[in-house]
């Protein structure tokens, strides 16, 4: 790895990998320990920008409270124990679960962060597949992307083929439910977002940002307010607009997709006027949002989280794509692109998955409400109801890896309740959170600059084609393991393996008799060699292996300035190559859309908040990120209310209010503004750390959780993806505080005690 520095002071290049953007670190080591993380200025695409937590990841990674030796429950809590103690007992404990109930006994949830490690998603997924057929799995995804990419099923056939915005070419960009100067950008890896969003203005294009609130991305571009779950009946419209209008050039787009005629006649009732009283948004502005989409000859509409956790949050995701093909923008410069990576083999990669994945859809259902398969996993919401429902494949042994569903999945308090039930719980992360907090094991991860990495995840969601890779900066604290070693060692103890992990065991020794190591190194070089870039196995003179990434471009290589377009033959995996717009299960979604209740007993409408200084529920230890929040005292977690909405309930700036939802209450403090629309009220979610957790500084900041508000009745939850309905979630609000004059000075009193 490229390194400089001089006696035991070196400055190894390396990236984070806390969000999508990826940015480009100078890790400062010294004496073999972390001490300094700064942005690489040398960095193609980021160029020296880093934002606060990923500069302040030195603090995870040397942190005090971390898990740096496996721990097991006893009856004083926790207390140290070696690994082979651990994984024996777990792996004879498992074995016999297998033996009595089957593999529909055991499940495996794993979070965000997996994501962002080779080595976890390369481990985790065989694993739990390989337990058997009727094992369970969650992700985060089914608070996330799931909806996503089964709209892409539905489309393209495959759930890999998901398009992004050109943003580097694009003239006018339309971003719906998307907060990029706070997240950084997601389903889309643009270094320096907030920067290339500003080049779209300054050649004279557009920004146009679709949001309840006037975020912090809102505030610097056009701001569309629109009404929380409004958006698939802006999308609707639109497309009513361009039919209507004959603004879309129709045979262009039947010589690419079949079903038009469907489309067309789905979008019928949904008028401008038809919809205003759903989205807020005047009919006038809608008509002309349809023709600039369908008359600037690049432009392309972009949906993220806050389209993805309504009620109809698949439909919304399908639409958005439709909205941007009928006005002539997919898979065109400037339009909504598909990055591909120019590997051969990549077309017959999304065929296979994307049979595999339509066949577990219609086939393979949820034990608990139904549901159906979506990239392999369930949805988090069950997860409860799957270890607490007695029958068949109830789960009773549960693997939890960089998650914490206590806080991140709805309803918490009915997660924790019915961890009690399992047999085995078993968490690997770098703390004890709220969920890992109630395992027998709590195994010691390595963080992401204690391992080697290739950012599989992200490659074909970049705006500009890029490669790298990083060699571990430090060696693991204490016995931290990195996912891979652990799930390969908990294989090898296994009494009975099943036969897929047998086969896996067996692969694993004939690499090792060969005397190579035991890692995805061969499959990630396998990938860079064929992608663009790649030396193709030497076919390519001077092209990319993982060797030479990681030597002689530490900092990375842009593989192409643009993506390519004009692959859609390549990206859709129906036969004969066509987009396909007709489905029942769509159709009946837009059925849903149009019946949708009306507010009643809770009539406002719950959103969510990033922070700048937070990441999901996780990097509240750190004192740099925290310390300026723990100053302002109870402001570590608030939300954010409309002055009108606060000013007719009788509620002040900064006064505590509880908020109530049909399934259940938090109280919270308050912040009130005019940059939100009303009827909505804003909170952040990955806060509520109530002690349970080890993280000292997190259990200070507090907070309530969010998703104490959020349903897990079947009914609340998306039938198609399984998606956790997280946005406009129906609430009512009240002052917990009345302002009461004594003697001259005004004061709060509370009217009544905590949730
Ligand atoms: N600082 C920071 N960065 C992060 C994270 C973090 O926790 N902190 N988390 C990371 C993760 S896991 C993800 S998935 C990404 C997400 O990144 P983004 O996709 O950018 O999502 P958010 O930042 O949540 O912004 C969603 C926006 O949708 C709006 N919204 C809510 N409901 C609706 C609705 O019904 N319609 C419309 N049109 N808008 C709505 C919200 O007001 C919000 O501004 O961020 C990542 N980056
Ligand atoms: N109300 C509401 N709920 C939401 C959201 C929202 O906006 N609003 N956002 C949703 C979204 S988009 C997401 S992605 C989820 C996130 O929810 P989850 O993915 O369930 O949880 P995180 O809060 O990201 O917690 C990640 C855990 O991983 C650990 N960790 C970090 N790095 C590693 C590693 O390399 N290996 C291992 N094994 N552990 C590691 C951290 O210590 C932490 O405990 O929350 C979802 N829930
Ligand atoms: S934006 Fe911040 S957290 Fe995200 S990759 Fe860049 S430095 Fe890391
Ligand atoms: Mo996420």
């Amino acid at each position: 790895m490229a390194s400089t520095g001089t006696g035991n002071i070196e400055h190894k290049v390396t990236f984070c990998r806390i969000c999508e953007p990826l940015c480009g670190m100078i890790a400062t080591v010294e004496d073999g320990r972390l001490t300094a993380l700064r942005p690489d200025k040398q960095h193609p695409l980021s160029a020296g920008f880093a934002c606060p937590k990923g500069i302040a990841f030195t603090e995870v990674v040397n942190d005090p409270d971390r898990v740096t030796v496996p721990l097991r429950r006893g009856p004083d809590g926790f207390e140290p124990v070696g690994w082979d103690i651990a994984l024996d007992d777990i792996a004879g404990r498992l074995s016999r679960i297998l033996d009595r109930h089957g593999s529909g006994a055991v499940a495996w949830y794993f979070g965000n962060p997996a994501a962002f490690s080779y080595s976890h998603l390369m481990s985790v997924m065989p694993f739990i597949k390989g337990i058997g057929r009727h094992s369970h799995l969650f992700t985060a995804s089914s608070q996330d992307t799931s909806n996503r990419l089964l709209a892409s099923q539905f489309l393209y056939g495959s759930p890999m083929a998901v398009p992004i915005p050109d943003v580097l070419r694009t003239d006018f960009l339309v971003m719906i439910g998307a907060n990029p100067v706070v997240s950084h950008g997601s389903f889309l890896t643009t270094p320096r977002i907030k920067d290339r969003m500003h080049d779209i203005v300054r050649r004279g294009g557009r920004v146009m940002i679709v949001d309840p609130r006037r975020t912090e991305t809102a505030a610097q571009f056009e701001w569309q307010p629109i009404t929380p779950d409004g958006d698939a009946y802006l999308l609707l419209s639109l497309l009513q607009v361009m039919f209507a209008e004959n603004l879309a050039d129709q045979r262009a787009v039947s010589a690419v997709a079949d079903g038009l005629d469907w489309l067309r006649a789905q979008c019928v009732p949904f008028s401008p006027e038809a919809t205003e009283d759903r989205t807020g948004i005047d009919p006038v502005t809608v008509r002309q949002l349809a023709r600039d989409l369908a008359g600037t000859p690049r432009a392309a509409v972009y949906g993220r989280f806050g389209t993805s956790v309504g009620r109809n949050p698949t439909l919304t995701a399908y639409l958005i794509d439709v909205v941007n093909l009928v006005a002539g923008q997919l898979d065109t410069p400037g339009g909504s692109v598909f990055s591909t990576s120019g590997a051969p083999a990549e077309r017959l990669m999304m065929m296979a998955m994307g049979a595999g994945m339509r066949r577990a859809f219609r086939r393979k259902k949820s034990r608990i409400g139904g549901f159906p398969s979506v990239i392999g996993a369930e949805p988090a919401a069950m997860l409860a109801k799957e270890i607490s429902t007695p029958g068949d494949n109830r789960i009773r042994a549960l693997f939890v890896s960089a998650g914490n569903p206590a806080l991140s999945v709805p309803n918490g308090s009915e997660l924790v309740g019915a961890l009690g039930d399992l047999d085995l719980m078993v968490g690997l992360d770098l703390y004890v959170n709220e969920t890992t907090a109630h395992c027998d094991y709590v195994l010691p991860v390595t963080t992401m600059y204690e391992r080697d990495d290739f950012p599989v995840t992200f490659q074909n969601f970049q705006s500009t084609p890029f490669r790298q890779a990083t060699e571990a900066v430090v060696a693991p604290r204490g016995q931290a393991r990195t996912e891979w070693d652990i799930v390969a060692d908990l294989t090898a103890r296994l009494s009975k393996r099943p036969p897929v992990l047998a086969g896996l065991a067996g692969l694993r020794r004939l690499v090792e008799r060969t005397g190579r190591a035991w890692g995805p190194r061969p499959i990630i070089d396998m990938m860079i060699r064929t992608s663009d870039g790649g030396d193709l196995f030497g076919l390519r003179r001077g092209g990319l292996n993982l060797r030479r990434l990681i030597g002689e471009h530490p900092h990375g290589v842009v593989v192409g300035e643009h993506i390519r377009t004009g692959v859609l033959h390549k990206v859709v995996v129906y036969r004969g190559g066509r987009i396909k717009l007709a489905h029942s299960e769509i159709g009946a979604e837009i059925e849903a859309v149009a019946q949708r209740d009306r507010p009643g007993e809770f009539p406002l409408r719950l959103i969510g908040m990033r922070q700048p200084r937070s990441e999901n529920s996780w990097m509240h230890n750190s004192p740099t990120l925290m310390g300026p929040v723990l100053k302002r005292g109870d402001r570590a977690h608030g939300a954010l209310m409309n002055a009108d909405d606060a000013a007719a309930l009788g509620v002040g700036d900064g006064d505590t209010v509880r908020i109530r939802s049909a399934n259940g209450a938090i109280d919270i403090p308050v912040t009130l503004t005019d940059d939100i629309v009303r009827g909505a009220i804003a909170v952040p979610h990955g806060w509520g750390h109530n002690g349970s957790g080890g993280w000292k500084l997190a259990n200070r900041g507090g907070g309530v959780n969010v998703n104490t508000l959020m349903s897990t009745a079947p009914a609340d939850v998306e039938a198609l993806a399984g998606m956790s309905w997280l946005t406009g979630v129906p609430v009512a609000v009240e002052p917990t505080t009345v302002t009461v004059t004594v003697g001259g000075t005004t004061e709060g009193v509370r009217m009544s005690g905590g949730q």
